[in-house]
């Protein structure tokens, strides 16, 4: 007969449920688990602990119909007016904690989709992240002082990755202004400075919609960027029963327009002329091109006359890895390019960041003129919405082939596929040499199960951040298909939002929106580090209660992936490095999610498959802590160590 344990085991094998999971996880050694009587040093019985459980009110309150308010009866409160407008101009998805309670309430009242969280800065991550994965104005929210200084990190973060983001936070009252009367009052505005496209204190409630039109104009025309809004109690809780009391009181149509900068017939004159002329054309496509929607021209454009593309920003496959003539894995090719074509590149690099010859001729297409000839000299400046240049182009461009060019790609992408395998050979030996998951290994692993397996591989969405595993694993994560890709530290370089930007970008996925429509529900991935996950694991709460499943996969080796900066000074290194194994997986189990242990690529493949199953059968989320050395950052130890990505491409996180 089979002990319990075994028991335990076999049907945790096959059914990788909460509760199965809970109560092997029960067997194991110091478990976290509820619903198991213990019994106390005594022997005496102890009262069972209780389970982790969704209470009633959240999944009741979840499905509640929305109740937008009205002129009507009590009239409408300023953060109902406000709301009314946000729902009117399709907010995706509202992240927040609680805070600003009147406007977060007028919003999930008004039928936005709303989700409260452990943590201001990681709701922004969140808000950020869903944003990414879909292309759609999104809003974070959280009280006035502390709440609004929690998410400054993430304000950045999103403003690098010029995010079409909504931050709103209260802001006591104006007649307390000056005083510190009471708690928490703060000047916000100054504090958003350089992260903004746009920011205004609210301080006349019937000026509320006029200032909500104000937003909606800058989070939807030109380049995107936060736009940072603050209530005072007097503008939210004003109220309403008519509406010619408010300032600029009409429809969308008329606070903004929905028209889009159409290129100058003679820009593209001369566009058609540069590319003619170039016989390894490359077309760098940015976020611009994913916001605009622009990815079916671009794609008709590219084939027509063979240009290469590349894409960049923050999220990726808005042109397919495995497209022939894509460039994301041909750094060598990337040299003889003889004229590179910005389309929708919102932040610029400087010519030395990119790897081109100082000589490519150029030409940058860009929706608003004031940014044309900055940090990079142009033969050639379009004003002119991502999609109309596209179109033009495809309409335009005559039928072309370009041979050489297309060998010359090929070539440079098997060297580069040579590369990657050959450092994930080297790092499997250091793997069964260590008894521990070397990055490339794990990276490579990740990238078989979701790309190489029995899952579509268009269909996961995946998103990479910290030092050493993240560039390893931005080398391995692949887009197929628009939205697939999220490049978590773009720009900023922040370490943390991963896991809480996954999130946001996984309840985009649950709910099907924009391009993420064919995979609705299904599972999404994001591998961080151990320094990274510290700042948003406690998510996993909300990922648990909203039944958002996401698979965090969390390079442990116990430090800062920067100790080796510590080595020559000596009294350094104990401010580089943590507790060595620490227990992640322990921690998210104690949040109510999964958690697996692995150091072996074998062990690594097997979690990845009961965390599938239990993400794609139950909404369940699993971290996956990869138990590593931190030594494998050393290149003196284990070379190569670790060095940065080319840019542009695969991997690319600068620009
Ligand atoms: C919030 C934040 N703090 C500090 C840094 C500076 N920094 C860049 S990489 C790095 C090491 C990060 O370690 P980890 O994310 O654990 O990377 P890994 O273990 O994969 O090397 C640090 C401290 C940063 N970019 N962001």
């Amino acid at each position: 007969m089979k002990n319990r344990k075994a028991e335990q085991a076999e049907q945790h094998a096959v059914d990788p449920s909460r509760r199965s999971f809970l109560l092997s996880s029960a067997a194991g050694a110091g478990a976290i688990v509820a619903g198991i009587v213990t019994e106390t040093k005594a022997g005496v019985p102890a009262a069972s602990i209780p389970s982790i459980t969704i209470p009633k009110e959240i999944t009741e309150s979840v499905k509640e119909p929305a109740k937008p308010g009205s002129f009507e009866g009590p009239g409408m409160t300023g953060a109902e007016v406000f709301a009314t407008l946000c729902k009117e101009e399709e907010l995706a998805a509202l992240f927040c904690c609680p805070g600003n309670y009147t406007v977060i309430n007028a919003l999930a009242a008004a039928g936005v989709p709303s989700y409260g969280g452990r943590c201001e800065g990681s709701m922004c991550a969140a808000a950020d992240g869903f944003s990414r994965a879909t292309g759609e104005v999104t809003a974070c929210s959280g009280t006035e002082g502390p709440g609004l200084t929690n998410m400054i990190m993430n304000i950045a973060s999103a403003a690098a990755a010029r995010t079409p983001l909504l931050v709103l936070a209260s802001n006591m009252q104006i007649a307390g202004d000056d005083r510190e009367t009471f708690i928490q009052t703060g000047y916000q505005q100054p504090l958003t400075t350089g992260m903004k496209k746009y920011g205004k204190r609210l301080i006349a409630p019937d000026r509320v919609w006029e200032y909500g039109a104000y937003a909606f104009r800058n989070l939807k025309s030109g380049v995107p960027s936060p736009v940072h809004l603050d209530f005072p109690g007097e503008v939210a809780r004003a109220r309403f029963n008519d509406p010619t009391k408010l300032k600029d009181y009409y429809a969308k149509d008329k606070y903004r327009s929905e028209s889009q900068p159409q290129p100058a017939a003679k820009d593209v004159e001369k566009a058609l002329d540069l590319i003619s002329r170039a016989e390894r054309p490359l077309l760098v496509a940015g976020q611009g091109v994913f916001q605009n929607k622009a990815w079916e021209a671009l794609l008709k454009a590219a084939e027509k006359n063979e240009l290469a593309v590349v894409t960049s920003g923050p999220t990726r496959g808005h042109f397919p890895d495995d497209h022939r003539l894509s460039g994301a894995l041909t750094p060598d090719a990337m040299m003889s390019a003889d004229l590179v074509i910005f389309v929708g590149q919102y932040c610029m690099p400087t010519p030395g960041e990119y790897r081109f010859n100082p000589d490519i001729k150029t030409i940058r297409v860009h929706p608003v003129p004031e940014d044309l000839g900055r940090n990079w000299p142009l033969d050639l400046g379009i004003v002119s919405s991502e999609k109309a240049f596209l179109e033009a182009l495809a309409d335009l461009l005559p039928s072309r082939k370009r041979e050489a060019w297309v060998n010359e790609l090929a070539t440079a992408r098997q060297k580069y596929d040579k590369m990657l395998n050959d450092q994930y050979e080297l790092g499997l030996k250091y793997s069964h040499d260590t008894n521990h998951l070397h990055p490339a290994v794990l990276c490579k692993e990740v990238h078989d199960f979701f790309y190489k397996g029995e899952i579509d591989p268009k269909q996961t969405v995946m998103g990479a951040g910290g030092w050493t595993i993240g560039v390893h694993a931005g080398r391995w994560q692949r887009a197929y298909r628009p939205g697939q890709g999220i490049v978590c530290p773009y720009q900023y370089g922040a370490i943390g939002p991963d896991l809480a930007m996954m999130i946001g970008a996984s309840a985009a996925v649950q709910r099907g929106v924009g391009p993420q429509a064919p995979y609705k529900g299904a599972p999404t991935v994001c591998v961080s580090s151990d320094a990274g996950i510290a700042y948003s694991l406690f998510e996993l709460d909300t990922a648990a209660k909203y039944k958002i499943p996401v698979i965090g996969i969390i390079y442990n080796n116990d430090s800062w992936g920067m100790w080796p900066s510590a080595v020559s000074s000596a009294r350094s290194m104990h401010m580089y490095l943590f507790q060595e194994n620490l227990r992640y997986d322990q921690m998210a189990q104690g949040l109510g999610a999964r958690g697996e242990y692995v150091r072996t690529p074998e062990e690594l493949r097997e979690a990845l498959h009961r965390s599938y199953q239990a993400a794609s059968k139950e909404n369940m989320s699993t971290l996956i802590n990869c138990q590593a050395l931190r030594d494998f950052t050393s290149a003196k130890n284990y070379p190569p160590g670790v060095s940065l990505n080319p840019e542009p491409g695969c991997g690319a996180v600068a620009h």
